[in-house]
């Protein structure tokens, strides 16, 4: 065996090999640093972290997505976010021990691996330019030359100093610059993270200066009798703080409402628009309860949310520029909506224009839209599910035919077109819970948005459905809340429910995934009675 070989195993060699794993870190590290720092002055959506993550959102197969949604919840961006700098850590570490070899090969691996955030940066969908690239590529050249000057500075390899324990590296010169590496990195990190949080600011102060205007059309107050009176079950509105978020968004766009503009074009728009944001103010508001529904929610599932929302009418807006729905002649049936970050959302022309309430909102539950639910303005269509007609943070509705254009979610696997699905929950009792022998309350929610609940029924094991209290009816596009009185014999019982919709449609038994169209089946609970 060669010296060269044996090398690692002598102490001196392990000792180096450590230190040059550290000079991987300390260089991926001072890479990053500089990336987000370079990143706010530029985009921080150009950052290579949120780049790579959202080239990575968007490459993710269907079956891992619906995975990671289930398993990680709204938590799912943050795991990818970790995974994506464990395996970067991995990397710095292995470019690190090659450094100890070869300099320049462990800085040019450096280099290469900006090269990949550059290209994830400018080739993703919200991507402004070229300049995009620069996060990645300047945080690459500060790593690169910090790998090349402190591997520069690792102890010499043992066969080049065979006896002297320290010759040829000075300890103390290591030390120094290593701790200044990592210094000078976290605090390039945190001047990062605070330029990030004021790069929001004017966004918030417009968002704060809104002054929603009362709405020409009220909703009526919600009947009183709309909630019922079990614990455990959902609120009939959901706080906004509650309500469910689902989008690709790694960081919420930070629209500011003062220059955010919204263009209506396409094909039979014969008065193309371009709305800014007190145009849509000023138009004739309307505030409705609507229940919005993810088509990735489960059966049983906690996608879904009902809130009193404020907006301008989007058939009277598109009337004014001209547009027909297929039924009257118009070319499109599809409306593309396009948000700033490059998320595009297909809904049908036909159901739009209606008559149902589909709108730009810019109010929920009486406040500014939240930035995490699409702040200034997010579109709504009763009915229709999130991805085919809730888009946030919009910014350019585009008149098209569904044959000439597939929007994001189409082009994976999921169906073109997609009316909410007729489901039902038993919020309590909740699964496992051990109630006592006697009354106990079975309750929950029931959504058959555009459609209305007309039923709701519960069965008990293998037992005869029984039709459960219908609360009473805020309108049909939003969920309607049941409840059941159940004398429960002791034992292991499974309690299941179904409902029947406005169109006599009783909720199919048979399950089916999320994909492509949403769940079906019913949902049941085990409890065990005691
Ligand atoms: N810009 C943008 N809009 C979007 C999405 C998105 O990823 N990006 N997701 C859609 C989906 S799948 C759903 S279910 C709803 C969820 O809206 P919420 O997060 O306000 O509940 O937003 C829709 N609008
Ligand atoms: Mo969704």
């Amino acid at each position: 065996m060669s010296d060269e070989e044996k090398e690692p195993r002598t102490p001196r060699g392990r000792t180096r090999l450590g230190l040059g794993a550290l000079c991987g870190l300390l260089a991926g590290g001072a890479s990053l640093a500089v990336a987000e720092l370079v990143a706010v002055a530029v985009r921080p959506q150009a950052g290579p972290v949120v780049a790579v993550g959202g080239a990575a959102i968007d490459r993710t197969p269907v079956a891992v997505k619906d995975w990671a949604i289930r398993t990680f919840g709204t938590a799912d961006k943050l795991v990818l976010q970790l995974g994506i700098l464990a395996v970067l850590a991995l990397f710095a570490v292995v470019l690190g021990l090659l450094a100890t070899r070869h300099r320049r090969t462990g800085a040019a691996g450096v280099l290469l691996f900006g090269a990949v955030g550059a290209a994830a940066a400018t080739g993703r969908p919200d991507s402004t330019g070229p300049t995009d690239a620069l996060p990645s590529v300047l945080g690459a050249v500060a790593g690169a030359v910090l790998l090349h000057f402190l591997a520069g500075r690792l102890p010499a390899p043992p066969r080049r100093a065979p006896h002297a324990q320290d010759e040829g590296w000075d300890r103390r010169r290591f030390v120094v610059a290593a701790t200044a590496a990592a210094a000078a990195s976290a605090g390039t990190g945190v001047l990062g993270r605070v330029l990030t949080g004021a790069d929001g600011r004017e966004a918030a102060a417009s968002r704060k200066n809104i002054d929603l205007p009362p709405p020409g059309s009220r909703a009526p107050a919600v009947p009183r009798r709309a909630q019922v009176r079990v614990a455990g079950v959902s609120p009939f509105i959901t706080p906004t703080g509650d309500f469910y978020r689902v989008d690709t968004a790694l960081v919420v766009p930070k629209v500011d409402a003062t220059s955010w503009r919204l263009r209506i074009h396409g094909k039979g728009v014969t008065r193309e628009r371009t709305l800014t944001f007190d145009d849509l103010l000023a138009r004739e508001l309307v505030e409705r309860d609507i229940t919005l529904t993810c088509v990735s929610n489960e059966v049983g599932g906690p996608y879904v949310g009902n809130a009193r929302w404020i907006g301008a009418r989007l058939d009277d807006l598109l009337k004014e520029c001209g547009v027909r729905p297929p039924s009257a002649g118009g070319p499109a049936d599809q409306l593309v909506a396009r948000s700033v970050d490059g998320m595009t959302i297909g809904s049908p022309v036909e159901d739009v224009m209606d008559g149902r309430d589909a709108m730009l909102a810019v109010g929920m539950n009486g406040r500014p839209l939240p930035f995490e639910h699409g702040f200034p303005v997010r579109m709504l269509v009763p009915g229709l599910y999130g991805y085919v007609s809730a888009c946030k943070w919009i910014e350019d509705i585009e008149l098209t035919t569904f044959d000439a254009y597939d929007a994001y979610w189409v082009k994976r696997d999921w169906a073109r077109e997609a009316p909410v699905k007729t489901q039902s929950r038993i919020d309590t009792p909740k699964p496992f819970a051990r109630p006592k022998t006697g009354t106990v309350m079975v309750a929950g929610v029931a959504w058959a948005q555009h459609r209305g609940i007309d039923k709701v029924e519960v069965r008990v094991d293998d037992g005869p459905w029984r039709e459960a209290v219908l609360a009473a009816e805020d309108s049909r596009d939003t969920w309607r809340q049941w409840s059941y009185a159940w004398q429960a014999a002791k034992g292991g019982r499974t309690l299941t429910v179904r409902a029947t919709d406005r169109a006599g449609e009783t909720q199919t038994e048979k399950r089916t995934r999320t994909v492509p169209d949403g769940a079906s089946g019913w949902h049941s609970v085990v409890v065990t009675v005691e």
